[in-house]
């Protein structure tokens, strides 16, 4: 089984991608081949200032070493080290339709809000997040709920590359058809799949758009946790369960189950004693400050080592760029561009 995924190098963070993703990458490395990006070409689609997208990409690189990544059981790499990302995003264009692009709801809200420029880069987002996955011919991509529609479209992209470009004899798709790329498949948390923002729990926890009050960062002092979720905006009634009408306070309930390791079942059973919201926020605070402190702390110690973490990336850059090499060559044989493959 080969994962693959990407992150992007914001420095800040959250409690969500740590839920929807992190915990999942450092889970993977267990279950499979595991290869895991920071896609800093990825942040460049938005303003940003170069020498901050440096440091940050170091910062992500940090973090997914704190939380439990280990070179020597994952491939962790640099997007921008790779250059065939950028030739399988171009390649690829030619079976993505603009329709598609202009309809993905990423697209829409990140558009929305640019004041200066909606770069193109915006709209081809998830073309080269699909040349990510594809470059390696992954089966499975683990990710928050946000992700599902970018995942579906990855999908279609690599099923029309493959009907447009038949090429026998080329490796089995995910969904048993013949193809010179996989059809992969997403890997999405049941529990905490879409972490939602403390202050405005009817919204996802953001990189982008959300509140500080509301954002749980992974690097956040245990204190600062422990404000944000006292603060924590809940419902109406004082029952300590899930419900449609209690986003605050099933948010809640998930975060704890989630970074417990239990079902959310369990913790309302836990719960049966508390005695009010004020309780249940308490033991949120106290679950996650458990889970955070000790990664903060080891990414205390990381991060000083700017030359070890470039070289922690470069040696994983090394290993993929061999995978994705090959994923090109077969991809340009069958496009028919370039001089036909020696072999
Ligand atoms: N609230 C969330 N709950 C669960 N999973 C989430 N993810 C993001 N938000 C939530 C998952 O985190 C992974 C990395 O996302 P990214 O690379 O897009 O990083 P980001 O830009 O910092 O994440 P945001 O917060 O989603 O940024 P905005 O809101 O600015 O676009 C992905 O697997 C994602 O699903």
């Amino acid at each position: 089984m080969r994962i693959f995924s990407g992150i992007q190098p914001t420095g800040r963070k959250h409690l969500g991608n740590y839920l929807g993703a992190i915990v999942q990458y450092v889970e993977g490395q267990d279950r499979g081949e595991a290869i895991y990006c920071i896609v800093d070409l990825h942040a460049t689609t938005v303003a940003y200032e170069p020498v901050r997208l440096r440091q940050r990409t170091l910062d992500t690189a940090a973090i997914l070493l704190a939380a439990g990544l280990d070179p020597a059981r994952c491939i962790l790499f640099r997007q921008g080290d790779v250059h065939e990302h950028t030739e399988l995003c171009w390649l690829l264009c030619s079976v993505t339709a603009l329709g598609e692009l202009n309809r993905m709801h990423q697209f829409r809200d990140k558009s929305a809000v640019q004041r200066e420029l909606v770069s193109a880069g915006l709209l081809f987002y998830p073309v080269l997040q699909a040349a990510d996955v594809l470059a390696y011919r992954a089966e499975e991509v683990p990710v928050g709920e946000d992700q599902r529609e970018h995942l579906e479209l990855m999908r279609d992209v690599a099923t029309r590359f493959n009907a447009r470009f038949p090429t026998p004899g080329s490796p089995r798709s995910a969904t048993g058809g013949e193809g010179t790329l996989v059809v992969p498949e997403h890997r999405i948390p049941t529990v905490a799949a879409r972490v939602r923002d403390l202050q405005e729990p009817e919204r996802k926890m953001s990189t982008t758009g959300g509140s500080e009050q509301g954002t749980v960062y992974v690097l956040d002092e245990p204190d600062a946790i422990v404000k944000k979720f006292k603060r924590a905006v809940t419902d109406s009634g004082n029952e300590l369960h899930r419900a449609p009408d209690k986003p605050g306070v099933s948010n809640l309930i998930e975060i704890m189950a989630a970074v417990r390791g239990m079902t959310p079942e369990q913790v309302e059973a836990d719960l049966a004693g508390a005695r009010g919201y004020g309780d249940l926020k308490v033991a949120a605070a106290e679950a996650v400050v458990e889970a955070l402190a000790p990664v903060r702390e080891r990414y205390l110690e990381l991060r000083g080592d700017e030359a070890a973490l470039e070289q922690a990336l470069a040696a994983g850059a090394e290993k993929a760029r061999v995978i994705a090499r090959e994923t090109l060559a077969d991809v340009r044989e069958a496009m028919g561009v370039g001089p036909p493959r020696a072999r």
